[in-house]
């Protein structure tokens, strides 16, 4: 990626477990068998099911939240003192995210989210960045894999599937600038969301993530910075040209770098930028009216 701009390499810097690629420090060299997807996901998924059915988590605990507040999410049992408690699959709204498979089949792949508070402001995009705490851990245990207790910025982009997609379901919070310099965050987004292991790290493992696991992610939004990653004033989102949320299989040009991180998506030599929308009008220049805009048309 030679062309990713200095914001976007101190973006990468804070990436930790969230990050899509995995951290090589953390690796446990097994060999495991890839399994097929479709046989994988069913597998989990049934056991992501089973485990919303036997299984509360501490709503009572988010019902009268302070405006510049969370709680942690803790999830137990429904058993003993516990038997009335509303489960999981009962509060759950389902998304489902289309995953190609090793036979270039369409797989698709629940992922199930509670929204606890909604947020006062806009939604990310998956290609936008994102000010969060949060913690990860695993269904059927209790042992949380990451925590960032005060908000990280990170690049939706770089995330892992699921993560991204359910950022995008939240809204940021308002920003509140005290007097003494310091930012408090209000009515910002709170929620999480349980996925297979194909919308997280799939067959890679870490000391802490066995591979195959499906992941519990409760996420607080605070805020959000719309992305344009190569400056060419497109926003990244919107070069996610087949729409797919996922902006690596976009490259026009085919020279290897994604629409996103170039800043000459066609290859002809003018920058996007001094090509996109010349006019200013608000709509991307075609010059010879093929359909085509100039800054994805070779040819013009
Ligand atoms: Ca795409
Ligand atoms: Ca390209
Ligand atoms: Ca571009
Ligand atoms: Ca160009």
């Amino acid at each position: 990626m030679i062309r990713i701009l200095k914001k976007s390499v101190l973006l990468i810097s804070t990436f930790l477990f969230i990050s899509s690629c995995s951290n090589d420090d953390n690796n446990v060299n097994t060999i495991i068998d890839l399994e097929p997807v479709l046989d994988q996901y069913i597998l989990e998924n049934d056991s992501i099911v089973t485990y919303m059915k036997t299984h509360f988590y501490n709503y009572e605990d988010f019902q009268n939240l302070a405006s510049n507040s969370s709680v942690d999410l803790v999830i137990d049992t429904i058993a003993g003192d516990n038997s009335n408690k509303v489960s999981i699959f009962d509060q759950i709204t389902t998304f489902t995210v289309d995953i190609v498979d090793e036979n270039e089949e369409i797989v698709p792949h629940n992922m199930y989210y509670v929204i606890n508070r909604e947020g006062n402001g806009q939604n990310p995009s998956v290609a936008d960045s994102v000010f969060v705490s949060y913690k990860g851990f695993r269904p059927y245990s209790d042992d949380v894999f990451d925590s960032k207790p005060f908000p990280v910025w990170l690049d939706n982009v770089f995330n892992i599937r699921g993560f991204k997609e359910f950022t995008s379901f939240l809204k940021r919070g308002d920003v509140i600038i005290n007097n003494d310099g310091t930012y408090d965050f209000e009515n910002f987004g709170i929620g999480f969301v349980i996925m297979p292991s194909k919308l997280g790290y799939y067959d890679n493992s870490t000391s802490k993530i066995p591979a195959y696991s499906p992941l519990i992610f409760q996420v607080n939004l605070h805020t959000l910075n719309v992305t344009d990653h190569d400056l060419d004033t497109i926003n990244s989102i919107e070069e996610d040209l087949n729409g797919d949320n996922d902006l690596f299989n976009d490259d026009t040009d085919e020279d290897g770098i994604p629409n996103f991180q170039d800043i000459d998506d066609d290859n002809d030599g003018i920058l996007t930028k001094d090509e996109y929308d010349q006019n200013g009008d608000n709509v991307p220049d075609d010059s010879d009216n093929d359909g085509i805009p100039d800054y994805l048309d070779s040819d013009n």
